[in-house]
């Protein structure tokens, strides 16, 4: 594959090497110190380091700077790492924080239009064009996959129908009256589509023009790839972000190489050991790290993702200089993904913490069909509340489903026990039993 003139967007993936790398450390020499200026956290983290801006002279000096924690969104909500004036804030995102606080990002014009650029180069990448057709079925609002990738798919010049996620017959009528070709969704809920689409009798081989499915947010293996390539006779491809940093559209894969090219024009990336915090040579798995080279509103310096990954040796055929993260399995923290959502154990004991006639002793059970991720939560009742009243029992159910709603926004099955029956080991209850599909 060589460089496609007529496509502006397709122009920085081919750019050579050597450029390449003087653009990054011309670009870091500009954040690091405004970073340094506008964002006392990062400039304390410095200055206890006892290193400064002036201290990053090649691309190997990044590794001297502190590193950025979830955390740290967490502990400076709302605003305390945001860098540009309110004036220059056009947009707000928030992912699930740690606890019950969501974490903020708020982007400038100019970090939307990398991002966009970013979704839309991986769409180019995937073969999509503005003839396209593209159902975007990722959720919109605070989640950055709806209008991360309307906004990628606008920029490639092609037609967007915004479903946004839920409503399935309908998003499959309208898939089939327009003549989509292309889904942008989680491979979970294109699973939950396609037995939907079964059970009205519909074909996506005989009766759209499905072609291309861009899939992401959560981790999804090979056999799921393939199995979703089969029912359907669709291409899927990977596309993976984070909030922190962009949103969907930080890497893609590639047709060429089992891996997903980064744009590290714009994120530069690190592997880490995620224990001794040690910068990995290219080539060995480890805690992927993202500093984001030219945005302005919230920038990362060194934002610790948790997804565990590598970075690929090999040059890859098609001619790309930007390099191949392997595809994300698995990550050094706790945190879930369900349907999509990312969940920490913690943010559950906080809902649960609100509740008083709930114990703080609760087990996750995750499991799975062929196409649905099944979520239950069984919860210890206090001693003082639990009882054979069926009507009382009900009642303290909704509650704390409604306490979990509200702030993981999703319903999983309450089962509440009595107290000291879940089971210990040493003491202990285990927090997560997660039995889906590896
Ligand atoms: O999930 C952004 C996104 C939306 C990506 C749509 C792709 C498509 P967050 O909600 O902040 O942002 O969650 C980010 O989701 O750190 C990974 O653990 C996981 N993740 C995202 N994409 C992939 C992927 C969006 N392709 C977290 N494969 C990340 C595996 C993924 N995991």
């Amino acid at each position: 594959m060589s460089n496609n003139e007529t496509n502006p967007i397709s122009m920085p993936d081919f750019m050579p090497l050597g450029d390449l790398r003087a653009m990054q450390l011309r670009k870091l020499q500009k954040i690091i110190p405004y970073e340094y200026e506008h964002v006392a956290l990062f400039r304390r983290r410095c200055d206890e380091k006892g290193v400064k801006p002036r201290d990053l002279v090649e691309l190997k000096d990044l590794g001297k700077f502190p590193f950025m924690k979830k955390t740290d969104l967490r502990d400076e909500y709302p605003l305390g790492l945001t860098a540009a004036p309110m004036h220059d804030i056009v947009r707000f995102h928030c992912s699930s924080g740690t606890t019950g606080k969501p974490i903020c990002i708020p982007s400038t014009q100019n970090d939307l239009d990398i991002w966009s650029e970013g979704a839309a180069r991986c769409l180019a990448m995937f073969g999509i064009n503005a003839d396209d057709i593209v159902q975007v079925s990722y959720g919109y609002g605070l989640f950055t996959g709806g209008l991360g990738a309307h906004y990628g798919a606008e920029r490639l010049g092609c037609a967007v129908l915004p479903t946004g996620a839920g409503n399935t017959e309908k998003q499959i009528m309208l898939m089939k009256d327009l003549g989509v070709t292309v889904i942008a969704c989680t491979p979970s809920y294109f699973l939950h589509l396609a037995t939907v689409a079964e059970r009205m009798g519909v074909d996506f081989r005989r009766d759209t023009k499905l072609r291309h499915g861009v899939f992401g947010a959560e981790p999804w293996t090979d056999e799921i790839r393939a199995r979703i390539e089969q029912i359907s006779g669709i291409t899927a491809h990977d596309i993976y972000g984070l909030t922190e940093i962009a949103g969907p559209g930080v890497a893609g894969n590639c047709p060429y190489c089992h891996g997903l090219h980064i744009w590290e024009d714009h994120f530069y990336p690190e592997i880490i050991d995620p224990d001794t915090l040690e910068v990995l040579p290219d080539g060995e798995e480890g805690e992927l790290v993202f500093t984001t080279l030219d945005r302005f509103g919230t920038p990362m310096i060194r934002y610790r993702t948790r997804d565990l990954s590598r970075l690929q040796t090999e040059q890859c055929r098609c001619g790309r200089t930007m390099r191949v993260m392997d595809r994300v399995h698995a990550r050094s923290d706790d945190m879930l993904i369900i349907h999509g959502v990312n969940v920490f154990p913690s943010q559950i004991e906080a809902c649960l913490m609100k509740v008083p006639e709930i114990a703080p002793h609760y087990q996750i059970h995750l499991a799975s069909t062929d196409t649905m991720d099944i979520f239950e939560l069984k919860v210890e009742v206090m001693p003082e509340s639990f009882s054979d009243d069926v009507r009382g029992m009900e009642s303290l159910r909704k509650k704390v489903l409604d306490a979990i709603k509200q702030v993981v926004g999703l319903s999983p099955k309450i089962c509440l026990v009595a107290p000291g029956t879940l089971p210990r080991s040493e003491g202990k209850i285990k927090r997560v039993i997660d039995e889906r599909r590896k």
